[in-house]
């Protein structure tokens, strides 16, 4: 497996260095090639200490043009799933003992930009997360997502928020900062394989105590940036009701599901 640093190239005058921190970026990919330079291009230069791709099979570019950009890539023989894309990501980037990670969708639906204000934030202290949320803010809909998802979006995350006692704008979203620590503490090891995974891993951060960090992310929806069909929708909706049941059940010390063990070790019944 090769791996190389985002070079400090001749238009990369100065390193930004967020408290002594380094930070890692990992992009879960799937037929990223259209995308994939615009949104490593936005990341802001000198931020990134490693840059880590994987490819989930894809039928298209992405694995040359990732190389070519630099980046990090380690390939899945076969399509595993957006979950599978992200336990490859941490488990691989976990080896590199970045201080922190940023889990970017390549499809140049979320701002890079902003990825210095969300890593700021963890290397404070204040947070070991940090999601960067397309409802904070109110400008989803304008920004072209579909009135379904937004609805769907916006009654899950309220089940959500009271099924877990949480207080979140979205559990949804493809961008987010992590503190490696926290990706350490947090079980995700069995999560599912599929886009589910996401909220699994939201609700154990939230049921494990962390406080989580928002940011307000103006969205971009066009066709590369969006794939996923209502009947995925509506597989991964009733998923995230599943992930709010087990977790309810678990806050009321009902039910250990599998999901949340690590809490109901620390909150025996
Ligand atoms: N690993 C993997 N990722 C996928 C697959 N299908 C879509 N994705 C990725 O999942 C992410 C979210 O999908 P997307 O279509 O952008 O959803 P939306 O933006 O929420 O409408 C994107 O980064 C896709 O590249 C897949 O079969 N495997
Ligand atoms: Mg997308």
């Amino acid at each position: 497996m090769r791996f190389r640093q985002r070079p400090d190239n001749d238009n990369t005058p100065e390193t930004i260095v967020i408290n002594g921190k380094t930070v890692a970026v990992v992009m879960p990919a799937f037929r990223a090639a259209q995308t994939l330079e615009a949104t490593w291009n936005a990341i802001p230069a000198g931020l990134v200490d490693h840059a880590l791709l994987v490819d989930d099979a894809s039928d298209d570019d992405t694995v040359r043009r990732a190389e070519s950009l630099g980046i990090e890539v380690v390939v899945h023989p076969e399509n595993r799933g957006y979950g599978a894309n992200q336990k490859t990501c941490y488990r691989t980037i976990l080896e590199r003992n970045p201080d922190i990670v940023v889990m970017l969708h390549p499809d140049y639906q979320y701002d890079p930009r902003l990825m210095t204000a969300m890593t700021g934030m963890i290397a404070s202290g204040v947070y070991e997360v940090v999601i960067g949320s397309r409802i904070l803010g109110g400008g989803a809909l304008d920004g072209g997502m579909p009135w379904w998802k937004y609805a769907a979006n916006r009654f899950l995350t309220g089940v959500q928020n009271l099924a877990l006692g949480a207080k979140l704008s979205e559990y949804h979203t493809g961008y987010r900062a992590f503190s490696a620590d926290l990706l350490r503490a947090i079980d995700w090891s069995d999560n599912s394989d599929d886009f589910v995974f996401d909220n699994q891993m939201l609700g154990q951060v939230v049921l494990a105590g962390y406080t989580v960090g928002e940011v307000s992310v103006p969205t971009r929806y066009f066709e590369e940036a969006s794939s996923i069909n209502f009947r995925r929708s509506v597989r991964y909706g009733l998923g995230v009701l599943g992930v709010s049941l087990a977790g309810l059940a678990c806050r009321m010390g009902l039910y250990r599901h599998p999901l949340f063990r690590r809490h109901a070790d620390r909150n025996p019944a």
